[in-house]
């Protein structure tokens, strides 16, 4: 196997880059998209199908790209890590049936004025010194611009940072090595088609993967040196689902990186926790980041139907909205005809009312909705003494206040239940039946201690058969590590 000096591109200094000033352009919010920065193309925005677990379907994924039409944003990527032709087959071509289907993806998108990009992730397995590997690429990519795709995203996230041992040999490091194959790639597709563009996925995609110090990351330097400017790069933020991505550390990134970095983001992504969901809007990022990123791609909750406000609020955020309040507002308002009753000749919907209190259970990986955080807050200041003055008007008055919580929280599981639309419907029934049946016991036990029940009572009483309490193998597994409030495990103590 030759050197690192049989592929050409490894250590060539990325062209373009002298004459202008990183620091100076990202700084200018007018300069976004205007193609100043010659190593981002267009401001990107829009979604990525790029979870774990079951894909959309076809359909969804058209409508989808209605969504992202509506929300004024200009891209789809499909990556499924379920299409296994993305990941562990990627050297297999599509059949006639999936690239039949891709194409009809790649119509529908154009008739929306949208950007269709398709990610092939050749990581798990690939010789990047192998150059059949790099020919498996190249006829995937060219079977792939023979459906009319001219966008592509290469991944190489969630993979160990090793290489073959033929690959050592080749390549200085493995930066080097991804970066020569995602550069080979480029070239052919360019070659092909002129408007082509390629989007890196790098292993190390967020700050938490390259040990919280960007600029001392060999891995990222080295992409940043390597890759060819023109490709754009995804990166998560601060973690792989960041709480805040500040302007700071996107500058810091970009300067690593030699690019504004496309933000690949996690916010609404669930596939990583089976209890949870967003519904909610895009939090925790500020306008003032849009002039610092080459675009944001969204990577939403693997149930379909729950991402219209997420995608909705994305689209805003993109075009240099940021408050969180008015966008979620208007989101609401336009999800709303989903939410139609499925009884005979009629045309109801649910409330805006209660699609906000959906929307405000399963909000942000963060935190829950405004109104609701607010009746949390009560409930820990009614259970914050064993002996509570359960006469007290205030005492009082947040008991009704969770009652009426608890009472609105089954008035909607059952009006849920009533949906014409069954996807809608079945994307929130288990996460709503949980929170029906945790609210029902947190006001159980509120409203036994209202009846000021004598010391030695004990709640819960014996004969109560309780659905909330979790059992199987994972809790049973859990209940080894008991964990105190603040995460902390109590083994032994
Ligand atoms: C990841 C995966 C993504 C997954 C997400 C949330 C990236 C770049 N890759 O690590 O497929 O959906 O986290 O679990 O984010």
């Amino acid at each position: 196997m030759g050197t690192v000096h049989d592929f050409p591109n490894v250590t060539a200094s990325p062209p373009g880059l002298s004459g202008w000033s990183l620091e100076v352009l990202l700084d200018q919010p007018e300069r976004r998209g205007s193609g100043a920065v010659k190593a981002t193309p267009a401001f990107l925005s829009g979604v990525i199908e790029g979870f774990y677990g079951r894909a959309w379907t076809h359909p969804q994924r058209v409508e989808m790209l209605d969504w992202i039409a509506n929300a004024g944003m200009n891209s789809f990527v499909y990556g499924p890590k379920d299409d296994i032709k993305i990941r562990a087959r990627w050297r297999e071509l599509y059949n006639a049936a999936e690239a039949a289907a891709l194409r009809e993806l790649v119509e529908a998108a154009r008739a929306r004025k949208l950007n269709f990009m398709v990610a092939i992730a050749p990581c798990l397995d690939v010789v990047y010194s192998d150059a059949s590997d790099l020919e498996a690429l190249k006829r995937r990519l060219d079977q792939l611009l023979d459906l009319g795709i001219t966008h592509f995203a290469l991944l190489f996230d969630d993979i160990p940072p090793t290489m073959m041992p033929s690959d050592e040999r080749a390549f200085p490091s493995f930066a080097a090595a991804q970066s020569y194959f995602a550069n080979e790639a480029f070239r052919h597709v360019r070659a092909r088609a002129p408007q082509a563009t390629v989007l890196f996925c790098p292993t190390e995609y967020c700050g938490a993967f390259a040990g919280h110090d960007v600029p001392g990351s060999k891995y990222l330097n080295t992409i940043g040196a390597e890759l060819d400017p023109e490709i754009g790069v995804f990166w998560t933020g601060p973690d792989i689902v960041s709480k805040t991505i500040s302007a700071e550390s996107l500058r810091e990134v970009g300067r690593v990186l030699r690019r504004k970095p496309v933000i690949w983001e996690n916010f609404h992504a669930n596939d990583y926790d089976i209890r949870r969901i967003y519904a909610g809007p895009l939090g925790g990022r500020h306008a003032d980041i849009l002039p610092l990123i080459g675009g944001i791609i969204t990577n939403p909750n693997n149930e379909f139907e729950a991402n219209f406000v997420p995608v909705q609020s994305t689209g805003a955020f993109a075009s240099g909205s940021h408050d969180e309040a008015a966008v979620f507002a208007v989101a609401l308002k336009a999800w709303q005809p989903r939410f139609r009753l499925a009884f005979t000749g009629q045309t109801e919907t649910l409330t805006e009312e209660e699609i906000r209190l959906l929307c405000e259970l399963f909000y942000q990986p963060f935190r829950c909705g405004p109104q609701v955080e607010g009746l949390l807050q009560t409930a820990r200041r009614l259970m914050s003494e064993w002996r509570p003055d359960v006469r007290s008007e205030s005492w009082q008055q947040g008991h009704d206040a969770l009652v009426g919580l608890r009472d609105r929280v089954r008035e909607l599981f059952n009006r849920m239940t009533e949906l014409e639309n069954r996807d809608l419907f079945y994307a929130f029934h288990p996460y709503l039946w949980e929170a029906r049946e945790e609210m029902t016991h947190l006001v159980t036990y509120l409203d036994w201690l209202a009846g000021d029940p004598p010391d030695h009572a004990e709640f819960p009483d014996r004969d109560r058969i309780y659905n909330f309490y979790r059992l199987g193998f994972t809790v049973a597994v859990q209940e080894l590590l008991p964990r105190d409030a603040r995460g902390r495990y109590r083994h032994g103590r």
